[in-house]
């Protein structure tokens, strides 16, 4: 199996998370991407490579232009600014307000942020586009014939909206690949985000359309992030209507449930007969992930990579959260060895 890494996600590493009311050390950060490389080395999965240079276009098709501008040149913005610290947002349009973006760079950043935890430093760009190349490169290898490919993403990407950037995600990495896929001749593409919180920026994206079928488990909004989108009746809208569905879980959900939410997610995919799949591959089901509230064990991963195989689609494996940073590299690497063995 085909793995692309790509050390350039290290440029993005603040140094604060908005959590509890402190800034912590953000639980989204570069240890984790060694942790899972160390693992795939391990099991012997060691064919690993960088990425190709990223391929601007399907970006363009999925983020809107003005956002990708500020991505771009935000930071530089605020240091001319003469602000200090790193971009944290704390303005928002909320309700009964007008969307319309400020000049200044303060209201800019509340304008495409979704949430406040995420900070932005002089790499992020820089990161965030590499994240990107490694899931167009994965992407073009799965496209080219292979059965599968892992693009070991970071950062992640499935809370990056059109113009919106979040929970730890700037680009949306799956979304892209998808957009790719349908670019390059396929008809129909899956997207399975088994991610613990809702996939909310895909479903965005492809929420009107009904070349792509997303399907989401997650943690209910009521009690999980991103809070404000993820509910079982957003199920698309116009053209797209049939091709959303979100399958909320509460908290402490055992594996036993979420194998037959997968289920259902699976059988939807089957009945859709997509070209290809894409999974959005958190790891932060496990029941000892610091921020989420599942309880999978790690053999429950080697399983439902399994049962992922069982839908016999060529299937392109893009990372996005998990937390526990001592059983990540585990967790990771047995969703892809149950998928591999099946
Ligand atoms: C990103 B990915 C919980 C705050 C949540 C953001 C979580 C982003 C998760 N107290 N903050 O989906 O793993
Ligand atoms: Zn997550």
């Amino acid at each position: 199996m085909k793995i692309i890494h790509s050390d350039d996600n290290r440029l993005h590493f603040p140094q604060g998370e908005l959590f509890g009311g402190e800034l912590v050390t953000p639980f989204e950060r570069p240890s984790r991407v060694e942790y899972i490389l160390r693992r795939l080395k391990e099991v012997g999965l060691t064919d690993i490579s960088a990425p190709e240079a990223l391929d601007r276009a399907p970006v363009e098709k999925i983020h809107d232009a003005g956002y990708l501008d500020f991505l771009a040149t935000c930071w530089d913005e605020w240091v001319s600014e003469g602000m200090k610290g790193e971009m944290i947002a704390a303005s928002w349009p909320a309700r009964r307000m007008v969307q319309k973006r400020p000049r200044n760079i303060d209201g800019k950043l509340g304008y495409y942020a979704l949430a406040g935890e995420t900070a932005i430093t002089a790499g992020t760009w820089a990161a965030a586009q590499a994240s990107c190349a490694v899931a167009q490169t994965a992407q073009r290898i799965v496209a080219g014939g292979a059965r599968t490919a892992f693009a070991l993403c970071r950062p992640p990407g499935h809370h990056a909206a059109l113009d919106m950037y979040g929970g730890y995600c700037f680009l949306n990495n799956a979304a892209i690949a998808a957009q790719m896929f349908l670019d390059q001749g396929a008809g129909r593409v899956a997207v399975l985000d088994v991610d613990f919180h809702h996939g909310n920026g895909t479903q965005d994206i492809f929420y009107d359309r009904s070349d792509v079928l997303f399907c989401s488990l997650h943690g209910a909004p009521e009690d999980a992030f991103p809070y404000f989108l993820g509910y079982a009746d957003e199920t698309g809208a116009g053209a797209g209507e049939g091709f959303n569905l979100n399958l909320p879980m509460a908290p402490a959900t055992p594996y036993s449930v979420w194998a037959e939410a997968l289920e259902t997610a699976l059988a939807r995919i089957r009945d859709y007969g997509p070209d290809a799949v894409i999974v959005s591959l958190g790891v932060d089901t496990f029941k000892e992930d610091p921020i989420s509230f599942f309880r999978l064990e790690s053999a429950d991963f080697t399983d439902y990579g399994a049962r992922i195989a069982g839908l016999g689609m060529p299937t392109l494996f893009v990372m996005e959260g998990g937390y526990a940073i001592d059983d990540i590299g585990v967790n990771t690497v047995n969703v892809l060895q149950g998928f591999l063995d099946a």
